[in-house]
């Protein structure tokens, strides 16, 4: 603080001596301002809940995507993603410079500015056409690609949702799952099927998500309880299950051979941090072998549903 000290007129030249002083000062302000603030983001990005993944389980970025639909998925995420990465580098460097540069200076007055409205314009223009075209890429990608009308032979698969795990139920040999009504849904009932319509008869049940590789699946989703999310990063898949609601437009085709989760995540009750089922993507002569098997055991073993009965 040394520096702050007003020399006296007698001591040297009485005209430049206290504004250098006091220009030091206001140097010396600015920089511990500065370092406050670093300190302050430094502190903020070590506290802040985003990085509580990556500290404890190494999980730095998306897990590998592994069907088709999630390639598009994520190109729009990178758009997004780099998009807004840019503008806020921009506007902040932008932003920095002009602190810096019309800082508070002894001798520098401040100067009034009307504004100008074809810059105005422009930066309300430009950002307006960037969201309407973000939207539009987007929609596209929600209607014309997660949600587009699945293949004839896609596989129907039924995925029950309860506190706290998931059942499956395949079709059997006919390879139809048949009528299902969420008011049938009970204990002894699980998938709701109409039992009157023969198609239910040869169904088969699994705890495990076996699915073909490269080949669409159809999910027929529903809650015994309360709302679940069908969820499988891997997938870039999300899809609430709806307690009194049948969805049926949850579809994907699977990419890569692989063991994968399907996770819930929708705050569900006490056991949700755990709720969670095995999915196993497998060549599609693997998948036939499980299947028969599978399917040849349900017709000599009935009730399906006692497995899981036995899990409530
Ligand atoms: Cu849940």
């Amino acid at each position: 603080m040394r520096d702050v000290r007003l020399i006296p007129a007698s001591e040297g030249d009485t005209s430049s001596s206290p504004r250098l002083a006091n220009d030091k000062m206001t140097d010396n302000k600015f920089r511990s301002v500065a370092l406050q603030a670093a300190f302050l983001v430094f502190f903020f990005c070590l506290g802040t809940s985003s990085w509580a993944a990556p500290r404890t389980t190494n999980l730095w970025w998306m897990p590998d995507v592994a069907s088709k639909h999630g390639v598009q998925v994520d190109q729009l995420f990178y758009f997004i993603y780099y998009l807004t990465g840019g503008v806020f580098v921009l506007t902040q460097v932008v932003y920095i410079y002009f602190l810096v540069k019309y800082r508070a200076r002894k001798g520098v007055g401040a100067k009034y500015s009307h504004g100008n409205n074809q810059l105005e314009i422009v930066w309300t223009a430009v950002p307006t056409a960037i969201f309407i075209g973000l939207w539009a890429y987007s929609n596209h990608l929600w209607w014309n690609v997660i949600h587009s009308t699945p293949p004839d032979d896609a596989m129907e698969v039924g995925v029950v949702a309860y506190q706290f795990g998931w059942s499956m139920q395949y079709p059997g040999k006919d390879g139809r799952l048949g009528r299902s009504d969420v008011k049938l849904i009970s204990n002894d009932n699980p998938f709701g099927n109409d039992k009157s319509d023969p198609a239910t008869k040869d169904n088969f049940q699994s705890g495990v998500l076996e699915l073909p590789v490269n080949k669409a699946v159809r999910i027929r989703l529903n809650s015994k309880d309360v709302i679940h999310g069908f969820y499988i990063p891997n997938f870039r898949i999300y899809q609430d299950a709806v307690p009194g609601r049948t969805i049926d437009w949850v579809w994907f085709v699977p990419t890569k051979i692989g063991s994968y989760d399907l996770a819930c995540s929708q705050l569900c009750g006490q056991g949700h941090y755990n709720m969670k089922a095995q999915i196993q993507v497998v060549s599609q002569a693997d998948f036939d072998k499980w299947y028969k098997e599978k399917a040849t055991a349900a017709l000599l073993q009935k009730p399906t549903d006692k497995a899981y009965a036995q899990n409530r």
